[in-house]
Parts: C-alpha cells; structure tokens; sequence
C-alpha cells in the first residue's frame, strides 16, 4: 500500500521533491485567510459571530463561557477520564517545571558584570483545534508551560461545538490550569481576533497553537503584519518511522495509523533497511485500517505517504535528517547506536516499546512540535516559548576604567562620536 523507493536509485532532486509538504502554490489559502482577517479586524464581534454560523453551523451570542459554565461542562466527564487527564497534567508540568533555569552573571571584565533574566510573555493566545477532533491534549501542552513561565493573561480560543459549547475534557483541562474563560471562536478568524482585539476578545502578544491550513497561514499572516508573535509554522501533523528487522510490523503499522487519523493531509513516512518488513507493515496497515473509525481519513493520508528501502540505519538517518520529520521513531534494537547522528527532528521515540501516543498525550515532553521542515530551525513548545530573556549589566568605577578605552576606539572606528563621548564623559 505504501509507494516504496530505493534510496540508492533516487537523485537528489527526486529526494526534495519527495519530502516538500505543505505548500498552498496557487496562495488560494492565503486569499481566504486575508479575506477573513481583514474581515474581523474592521468588523470585531459581529464578523465573528457570522463566521461562527458559517463554518461551525452554530448560533452564537455570547463569545466566550465563564467558570460557571465550564464547571458543569467539566461535570460531565467520568471520574476516569479526569484521573487521566491529570496524570498527563502532572507529567507534563513535572517536565517543563525544569526548563526555567536562573542564569550566572558573568563578570566579563573586573566591574562589568552582564546576566540575564526571564520575565513572562504577559498577554498569549492559545489555539486550541477542535474540527474534525478536539484536541483537549493540546490545551495540556500549551497551558501548562503558560502557567510555569507566569504569562499575566491566557487568551483561550476553541471552535464551538453544535451545541454552541466547548466539550467537557476541555472543559476540565481550563479547571487543571485555573483558566477561568474560554472563546468559542475557531479558524483563521480567532487568530484574527487574537492579533488585532475585538469587543470580547483581548489582543495578545504572542499566539499558539496548531491547526487546519487556515489557521496557520493567518498565523504566518498577522506575524508579517503585525508586532504580534507564534509559536512556529504548524502545518499538517507527520512521522517519520525507522525501522529495522527487529521490528514488530504491527507495531509500526500501529505508529503510522496514529499519525495518518490526524487528518488526510498528514503524512507517515517510513525508512527501513529490510524490504521484508515493508512488506509485512503493508499487510498489517490492511488489517488494521479495516477496523479504524476514522478509516477513511487514515486511509487517504497513507496515500499521500510512502516507503523508503535503504541500505542500513545510517542512511536512514541521512533521509530523515533531510526530511526533517516532526515526529522520530526509532524503532530499532539498535537506537542507541544512531541518536548522535539525528540532526533534524521535532521530538524522538526510542526503541520498540515508545510510541508517538505517549508523547501526545501524557509522558511529559510537548506535542506542539515543528512540521513542514521547520524542524531544521526550529524548537517544539517549551516554557521558553512563553518568556523572553532581558539582558542586564551593571558597571562599576572599576569596570569604566577596565572597558573605556575599548569602547572609545570601537566608536571612533565606526565614526560615531556621540557613543565616544557617553563613555569620557563618565571617566574621572
Ligand atoms: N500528534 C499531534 C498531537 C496530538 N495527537 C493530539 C493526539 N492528540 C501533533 O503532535
Ligand atoms: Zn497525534
């Protein structure tokens, strides 16, 4: 079932072609996603109250529900499904809790002292999918290194459902943060009323989240346009499996499922070294697409998907350093023999027994990864994502003396006087 090529016969460009993702060539997205964000910046509530009975077919007055609402939404969910959500609550902040680390100051000359310091992004806007599936998991990934960065105010927006309400495991997940108030705004209009404010919903400084297609090219937009940040680019969710004969089939055909039910633009790519084990995985994704609810979408994704035969894991590597995948499974008896050679990915899952699930879910690390590539570049979520890091110094009569006449020469050469002049004028 998965179109399967030789990593030796293909050329270099037949291996860029193979691992471009995401792209929207004709900007047909893009002219929506303008249409829609100049559409909320000039008409606010209303606009989305509109766009709310267009795409969600759902009747809106009021913008956001209080605690008092999330409280008998939060109500409705089992005792087990609570003690779940918790636990993936609890994992995942014991994980990040450790990310935000004081620095030294550094005495880089007797009396010049330089250090740095974290301060919170005040004001951020967490995006929260809820199309095809609502992602409460992902409220959890983003919340909880919100709330240990120390952000002032959490801006949360969630498509509403058809009965004009969030579902309860979000609802319950909004109870483990604090978070008081949610938006029922979804799509590239809640990016919108994030970035630019509207009646109901407050302007933040930084946005988060993934989405469908719209919702990351407005992410992409309002960064061009405005001095509102992102997180990063996410596009459509994907995996990359390396897989070798010690692998179990079923297992890996279980892996690539998990990632092609995200939706049929997600890709599950695999790398292996036996042509054997492709064969069996292709028999196994058979088996257990035919059982799968969300089939359908599964079974387009892996479409879109393919196999890779190489030589051994060192060349598997190669590909997917190239391919840059958002998620890595090793799946190997033999991992630790390359995770030194991993250049590009989002996050990693080592050996036969880890799958991606547990990352999205409940074993601590961030699902908010890099896709399309960006994992060249860029970093998954973190508590960093939600501080900055403000450089102080402080110099000392001794320090003036060490560093003055460094810094006059340098002002000098670059001719700029003034900036001379700040430093003798302070020289005794
Ligand atoms: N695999 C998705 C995250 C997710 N999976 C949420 C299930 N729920 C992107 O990393
Ligand atoms: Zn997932």
């Amino acid at each position: 079932m998965l179109k399967t090529y030789h990593y030796n016969n293909l050329s270099r460009e037949e291996i860029d072609e193979l691992v471009i993702r995401n792209t929207d060539p004709n900007d047909a997205i893009l002219e929506t996603v303008i249409s829609i964000v100049e559409e909320v910046k000039t008409n606010g509530d209303p606009s989305l109250r509109n766009f709310a009975a267009k795409f969600d077919q759902v009747e809106i007055d009021q913008l956001y529900l209080d605690e008092s609402d999330i409280d008998l939404l939060a109500a409705t969910i089992s005792r087990d499904q609570q003690r779940a959500l918790e636990i993936a609550f609890q994992n995942i902040h014991k994980f990040h809790s450790t990310q935000l680390r004081k620095e030294r100051v550094v005495e880089t000359m007797p009396g010049v002292k330089c250090w740095r310091e974290v301060r919170p992004i005040e004001k951020v806007g967490l995006y929260i999918p809820g199309g095809s599936a609502v992602l409460p998991s992902t409220l959890l990934m983003l919340g909880v290194p919100a709330r240990i960065a120390g952000c002032r105010e959490i801006v949360v927006c969630s498509p509403p459902q058809k009965s004009g309400k969030i579902n309860g495991f979000v609802a319950y997940c909004l109870k483990l943060l604090q978070i008081k108030r949610i938006y029922l705004v979804g799509g590239a209009q809640a990016v919108a009323a994030m970035a630019y404010g509207t009646e109901s919903i407050p302007k933040v400084d930084k946005i988060f989240g993934p989405g469908n297609q719209f919702v990351t090219k407005a992410k992409s937009f309002i960064q061009g346009k405005t001095n509102v940040s992102i997180d990063m680019p996410a596009g459509p969710s994907e995996v990359l499996v390396i897989a070798d004969k010690s692998a179990n089939p079923a297992f890996v055909a279980a892996d690539l499922l998990a990632q092609a039910e995200h939706g049929v633009d997600s890709q599950a790519v695999l790398v292996s070294t036996d042509i054997d084990l492709i064969q069996a995985v292709n028999d196994e994704l058979a088996k257990q697409l035919a059982v799968l609810p969300r089939a359908e979408l599964a079974q387009k994704a892996i479409e879109n998907s393919y196999a890779i035969l190489t030589e051994d894991l060192r060349e598997a590597i190669q590909f997917s350093n190239v391919y840059a995948p958002e998620h890595l499974i090793l799946e190997t008896d033999n991992w630790q023999t390359i995770t030194s050679l991993i250049l590009n990915a989002g996050s990693v899952f080592l050996g036969h027994l880890t799958p991606e699930s547990a990352g999205d879910y409940a074993s601590g690390t961030n699902h908010t990864l890099p896709t399309s590539g960006y994992a060249r570049s860029y970093s998954g979520v973190s508590v960093d994502s939600f501080v900055k890091k403000i450089t102080f110094q402080h110099i000392s009569a001794e320090g003036l003396e060490q560093i003055g006449s460094t810094v006059e020469i340098l002002a000098e050469l670059e001719g700029l006087h003034a900036h001379k002049n700040a430093v003798s004028i302070r020289k005794t």
